[in-house]
């Protein structure tokens, strides 16, 4: 094969041993790379109902055939495992050397299973796998832990590394690399700290085979030719994704005190234009000639890399409108590896249950001092609330009590990223059909509906976000690449088959990526959710946080908006139809079969009826 290494290395903690396991090109046509591999092992793999801190559990690395090959933005890896915070399938997306190096050393996934005694790391060369001692390293941070690792094993490596909340297995703990790349909202950081793994390694020093590599050079000049001459270009460089402050405020879909509103009066001081002037460099992922990791110093005096995500969640959504002082608690995040949207949900789902009286002595609206002292406290699961938001907010919801549910902000248990939808429901639609929860990395479809009709329970809308789940959440995930270069500079999706064709020497059409491959990995994702959840499983799991539905907007050119109970459930069905799944969220078995899963239908059927 070329493009593909065709070997996974597989490394069990518990009996202390690593082994190669070849792969063959039937399974790298059937499921790509990346997300679709990991799917793929995790449905074959993991015993229905498994907890997923226990050694039961496995955590997968996986690359795709474009994957840390040089090419524009291609430096990006999947780590999935069963998720702790929702009992369903976890993911996240990294951009890190150890995407390349990973590929370098022959190999296209990584498969962690069983549980060390001892904390430990993973040192891997060349198709071989090492489990090293983490002493010296086990309760430092992720900055210190990866400065150490190049120290021991020389800076030409990449590390994939947890801080003390994964160790302490905080429920949205994640996975971080090179002090500002981080991954795996769904708690990978804390599947990683259940067993005992402080970091990951790897070095490379082999080629990936590819079947032209001399029309492939020629096409990736072209290509980061075309991304650089993109209209847009210029400005992204400037700010990155910090411009979507901005245009969220004007849009009134900026989440702000815990999502009850969409504009946030101080938005000014922490937007693109405030990074601009705090900016001292910008970093990024390997091979990207876009890089969009804008570093500033913060009010304490640390480097802080700034994402949109980060500032809205730590800034307008828990009321702190002050740039420097967001940065520190982002840069607090990067280091502890917790992740920053959950961590600005938790928050201010803590200052909106103090606020209403539910918890003493808790923390105010903006409150920067003291969401300091709680992120410490969450990090090492400290003290009553501490432990309480460690859980995340719908865990803490339901110990807490009350009527704390209506401001829980998550769907399936993964806490809302920084998109206010009580007036966009399509929007609502894409983080309600995520299939890690309520993420936005699958279908961003935002920025069209609020152009295109932002009211409208439209066919329209269900089309868009299937769409873009099939290019985002199927064909960017598994090839595996980032996709800022299509969705925010317009580099066109044709240059995708083209630069495979060149790889591997396969053709494989743009559709293909799309329907098939696309369809297929969403199908066997919800399949997983659905033979895990099977007790708990309903329509239900697919429907956004309350709040939306029923606390309209008090502010800004949108008051009085909310969103329609009886509309969306219309927008679901549709959607259900179109995905050739039954009105309760299920895959017919028509489908499953259609997209060549009859044996994933046939061990359903062991958990659910399905419907013909
Ligand atoms: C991603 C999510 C995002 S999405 C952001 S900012 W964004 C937050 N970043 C965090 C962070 O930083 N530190 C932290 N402790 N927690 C964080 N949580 C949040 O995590 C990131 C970029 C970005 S910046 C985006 S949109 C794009 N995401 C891609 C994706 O998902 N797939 C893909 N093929 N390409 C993508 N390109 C872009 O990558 P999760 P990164 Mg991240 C500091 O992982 O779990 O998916 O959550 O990977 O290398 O940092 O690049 O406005
Ligand atoms: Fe990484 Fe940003 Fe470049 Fe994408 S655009 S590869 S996220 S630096």
């Amino acid at each position: 094969m070329y493009g593909w290494n065709g070997k996974i290395l597989r490394i069990d903690l518990t009996n202390n041993k690593s082994t190669i396991q070849i792969y063959d090109s039937n399974f790298a046509l059937t499921y790509m790379g990346g997300r679709g591999f990991t799917t793929k092992i995790l449905w074959d793999e993991l015993a229905p109902g498994i907890d997923p801190l226990s050694p039961q559990n496995k955590l997968i690395v996986a690359a795709g055939p474009l994957t840390g090959l040089p090419g524009p933005s291609l430096g990006k890896l999947v780590v999935a495992a069963k998720s702790p915070l929702t009992g369903g399938y976890g993911d996240g997306n990294l951009g890190t050397m150890a995407a390349v190096h990973m590929r370098k050393a022959g190999l296209d996934a990584l498969i962690i299973e069983g549980k060390a005694q001892k904390p430990i790391y993973i040192y891997v060369e060349d198709e071989k796998g090492y489990i090293l001692s983490a002493d010296g390293i086990w309760g430092e941070t992720t900055f210190e832990t990866e400065k150490r690792l190049k120290k021991a094993h020389g800076k030409n490596v990449g590390v994939l590394t947890i801080g003390p909340s994964g160790e302490n297995m905080v429920k949205y703990a994640t996975v971080v690399s090179q002090e500002g790349r981080a991954g795996g909202r769904p708690g990978m950081g804390a599947v990683m700290g259940s067993k005992k793994l402080k970091a990951i390694v790897f070095k490379g020093t082999r080629a990936v085979p590819l079947a032209d590599a001399e029309g492939y050079k020629k096409l990736v000049n072209e290509a980061y030719d075309d991304i650089k001459s993109r209209d847009y270009y210029g400005f992204w460089i400037r700010q990155g994704t910090m411009a979507t402050i901005e245009w969220c405020n004007e849009n009134s879909v900026l989440p702000t005190n815990n999502f009850r509103e969409g504009i946030f009066e101080f938005h000014r001081l922490i937007d693109g234009y405030a990074l601009e002037a705090m900016k001292i460099k910008r970093r990024g992922c390997p091979y990207c000639n876009m890089m969009c990791g804008n570093v500033v110093l913060d009010s304490e005096g640390g480097e802080s890399e700034l994402d949109y995500e980060n500032v809205a969640m730590l800034g307008s959504n828990i009321g702190l409108g002050h740039l420097g002082k967001v940065s520190v608690l982002n840069r607090m995040a990067d280091e502890l590896g917790i992740d920053t949207i959950s961590l600005g949900n938790t928050l201010a789902f803590a200052m909106e249950a103090t606020e209403k009286g539910l918890i003493k002595d808790g923390i105010e609206w903006g409150d920067y001092q003291k969401a300091k002292t709680l992120i410490q406290e969450i990090a090492y699961r400290k003290g009553e609330l501490g432990n309480l938001l460690a859980e995340g907010v719908k865990t803490a919801s339901q110990k807490l009590g009350g009527n704390s549910y209506r401001w829980a902000m998550h769907i399936k248990g993964l806490e809302v990223s920084a998109y206010d939808c009580h007036m966009v429901p399509g929007m609502a639609l894409a983080f309600a059909t995520s299939s890690i929860g309520a993420h936005h990395k699958e279908a961003w479809v935002i920025a069209w509906e609020i152009k295109t009709d932002r009211t409208g329970y439209t066919e329209a809308k269900v089309d868009k976000v299937i769409e873009f789940q099939r290019i985002r959440g199927g064909m960017f995930e598994s090839l595996v690449s980032c996709r800022l270069p299509w969705i925010e500079l317009g580099f066109e999706l044709g240059w995708y088959p083209r630069l495979l064709k060149a790889a591997t020497g396969i053709e494989i059409p743009l559709e293909k990526l799309l329907y098939t491959l696309a369809d297929r990995i969403y199908a066997l994702i919800r399949a997983f959710w659905i033979r895990e959840q099977a007790q708990n499983w309903s329509r239900q799991m697919d429907h956004p946080p309350i709040r939306w539905f029923q606390e309209p907007l008090t502010k800004g050119p949108y008051k009085g908006a909310v969103l329609d109970k009886a509309k969306f459930d219309t927008l679901l069905d549709m959607y259900y139809t179109k995905r050739g799944w039954d009105r309760r969220g299920i895959p017919t078995k028509m489908t499953l079969e259609k997209l060549g899963l009859a044996d994933v239908a046939q061990q359903l059927s062991n958990h659910v009826t399905l419907t013909p």
